[in-house]
């Protein structure tokens, strides 16, 4: 009886999936999701994921800048789950936050959470995806904020709008992979497809059901809304014979960027804008992975929608050339050729000084297989990540934020290191096997830092086991981007040349291959907050770790009390 009036209660939720009270200013955008087992058909055969409302990728969200967002998950899915609200500042909304065991328990199955949070001084494209364990995959959504009323884009008017999420997809069920993959220390199975907006598109080996197309009027400006989502990969996305125009990374302005291929590791965003100004007919838009680890295996395959000129009669759509699966060389060009707009509203000039100076290793390693145990990582131990050799555990029966609230201890340590415990040659691949180097101790430690300190990092890639671009997010906060660069980091050649003019700001940068890059925040937002690569291959492996910012003292500085509905372990 219990059951059958939750059960009517979530429907008639859903009955008004996006109703916001328009009052002078900002909204309440109030939702639910409720996640549950789905049967899908992809690549000719099918498949139960976890998805929300039905639907892969989920539900997009649409909101303006200052609204407030209400989103009521009931978990009905047989995992635990937490959604992360990929990008959004959470000013003094950290319990909102979501990455299990960071910021809370995960809510377990038959359970419910309902995150509330602000949308305030951002605009532009962010998303939604679950952080327990490799559910992202399928439950995944858009999160799309667009100016407040009375205000505009800096930038022409578009036509229209659309999304296009580049996704990845397994003949298989995610956990399983990942589990398996975890009990051996081994890699586990790349994916069988890519997809955007759900589905692999025409050059996957299925006639597939469906292909996302996208109709144009001639002559219109369109708005795309470009978002990778996929949990390993990197991609190159194009569309055939049109040019696009950057606007707009990780809901933060951009200078326009005119050219042909945009790049998106796993967690970033990029506006685009497209004019439909070549001969009607029907484009491909086409991503594949740009795959900077030499040696390791991937999923050569490309997926593809189709871009069609309305009353187009052409049938066969042109195939846009992307660029070799390890072109370095344009991933740089188009990573360090983005600059911030600095006329922007929401434009906060680059902090001048920095109180925490912090230089961390990047990269993979191995842990001890563990006694009377088989390992399928190299040398027979477990594949292993790590920051400054430290490689992160999450905590299990209580999260970060609630240990850091209540004073718990024995649950993580302080002691994160603003250096690596040793220095060597760390781009150079002879020291790539070195078992000197290779072992990582897995830790929660983690970096306490003083409320609106300035923190700097340089992320300096290394060799160990190989080189490889791996995309670093951080939650709760826009870093700049002040440099990159090949090889190991030289402060004297670096420093002259950091952008401290218009860097581009972003949540998640890719570190380019046997390289390093130089980042810049505020830690103006009291709490735990998750830095972690976004390939989900590497997060459980342990690269990551979380920072601690400090209350700074007065009510707008001090974290607040968890809400009463928070998940409990
Ligand atoms: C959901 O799918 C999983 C995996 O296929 C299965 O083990 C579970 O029994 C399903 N749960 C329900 C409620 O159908
Ligand atoms: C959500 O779960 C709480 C228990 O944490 C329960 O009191 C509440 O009724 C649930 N809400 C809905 C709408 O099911
Ligand atoms: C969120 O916005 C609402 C409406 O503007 C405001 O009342 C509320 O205090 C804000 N919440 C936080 C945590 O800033
Ligand atoms: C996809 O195609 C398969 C095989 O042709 C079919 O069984 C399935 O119902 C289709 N699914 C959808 C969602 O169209
Ligand atoms: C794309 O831009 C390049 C560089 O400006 C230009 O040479 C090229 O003709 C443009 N292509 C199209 C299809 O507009
Ligand atoms: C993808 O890999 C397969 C198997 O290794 C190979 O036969 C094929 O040529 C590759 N395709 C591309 C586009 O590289
Ligand atoms: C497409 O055809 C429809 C119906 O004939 C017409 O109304 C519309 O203007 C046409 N659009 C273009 C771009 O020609
Ligand atoms: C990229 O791959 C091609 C073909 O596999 C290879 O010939 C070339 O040396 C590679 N380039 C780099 C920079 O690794
Ligand atoms: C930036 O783009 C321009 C034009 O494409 C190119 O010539 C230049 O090399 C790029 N800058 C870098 C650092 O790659
Ligand atoms: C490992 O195996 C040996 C021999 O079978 C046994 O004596 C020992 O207790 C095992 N150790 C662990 C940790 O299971
Ligand atoms: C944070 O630091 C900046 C720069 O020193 C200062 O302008 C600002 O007032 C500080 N904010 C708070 C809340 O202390
Ligand atoms: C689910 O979460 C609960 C509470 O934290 C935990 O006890 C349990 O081990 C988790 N289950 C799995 C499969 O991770
Ligand atoms: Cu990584």
């Amino acid at each position: 009886m219990l059951m059958a009036s939750r059960v009517f209660a979530v429907g008639f939720v859903l009955a008004f999936l996006a109703f916001s009270v328009s009052i002078t200013s900002a909204s309440i955008v109030e939702t639910s999701f409720l996640v549950k087992n789905l049967t899908v058909n992809r690549l000719c055969q099918e498949q139960v994921i976890a998805a929300v409302n039905g639907s892969l990728p989920g539900p997009t969200l649409r909101v303006n800048e200052g609204d407030t967002l209400v989103v009521h998950v009931f978990n009905r899915s047989p995992y635990n789950l937490t959604i992360h609200w990929h990008g959004v500042f959470q000013r003094l909304t950290p319990w909102a936050d979501g990455p299990e065991f960071v910021t809370q328990c995960p809510i377990m199955p038959g359970n419910n959470y309902t995150y509330r949070f602000n949308l305030t001084g951002q605009v532009g494209t962010l998303w939604w995806h679950a952080h327990s364990q490799w559910i992202r995959a399928t439950v995944y959504g858009a999160l799309i904020i667009r100016p407040r009323e009375g205000q505009k884009y800096p930038f022409v008017k578009p036509y229209r709008e659309d999304t296009i999420m580049l996704g990845e997809w397994w003949n298989a069920d995610v956990i399983e992979v990942e589990n398996s993959a975890l009990a051996t220390g081994s890699a586990p199975n790349n994916s069988d497809a890519y997809t955007i907006n759900g589905w692999p598109g025409d050059l996957f080996s299925c006639p597939s059901n469906k292909t996302y197309r996208l109709e144009v009027v001639p002559g219109r400006t369109y708005l795309l809304r470009i978002i990778n989502a996929a949990l390993n990969n990197q991609f190159f996305f194009k569309i055939a014979n049109h040019n696009m125009t950057v606007v707009g990374v990780d809901a933060a302005y951009t200078n326009p960027l005119l050219t042909d291929v945009i790049v998106l590791g796993p967690g970033q965003t990029t506006d685009v804008l497209i004019t439909a100004d070549q001969s009607p007919g029907s484009y491909y838009m086409a991503a594949h992975p740009y795959a900077s680890a030499a040696g390791v295996s991937f999923n050569n395959g490309t997926t593809t929608a189709i871009l069609v000129y309305e009353n187009s009669t052409s049938s066969t759509p042109i195939l846009p050339i992307l660029p070799p699966f390890n072109d370095t060389a344009t991933v740089f060009r188009f990573s360090s050729n983005l600059t911030s707009l600095v006329t922007s509203p929401f434009w906060q000039p680059v902090p001048q000084t920095v109180d925490e100076n912090m230089f961390i290793t990047i990269g993979l390693g191995l842990a001890a297989c563990g006694a009377n145990q088989t390992c399928g990582g190299i040398f027979g131990q477990r594949l292993s990540a790590s920051m400054n050799n430290h490689s992160f555990v999450l905590p299990t029966g209580i999260s970060l934020l609630e240990a850091a609230l209540r004073n718990v201890s024995g649950v993580y340590t302080t002691d994160f290191p603003d250096q690596p415990p040793l220095q060597f040659d760390y781009t150079n691949v002879s020291n790539s096997f070195d078992l000197n180097l290779l072992m990582t101790p897995k830790l929660t430690s983690l970096k306490s830092v003083k409320y609106n300190s300035t923190v700097q990092i340089v992320f300096q890639n290394t060799a160990l086991i190989g080189i490889e671009d791996h995309p670093m997010h951080l939650h709760g906060f826009n870093f700049y981007v002040l440099a990159q660069g090949f090889g190991n980091y030289n402060p004297q050649n670096a420093t002259a040349n950091f952008n401290l003019i218009n860097p581009q700001e972003r949540n998640t940068l890719g570190v380019p291959v046997g390289g390093w890059a130089v980042i810049r925040f505020r830690a103006n937002n009291p709490g735990v907050w998750f830095m972690h690569c976004h390939l989900d291959v590497h997060m459980p492996w342990g690269l990551g770790t979380a920072f601690l910012v400090e209350n700074g003292g007065t009510p707008e500085s001090t974290l607040p009390q968890p809400p009463a509905d928070l998940p409990q372990c």
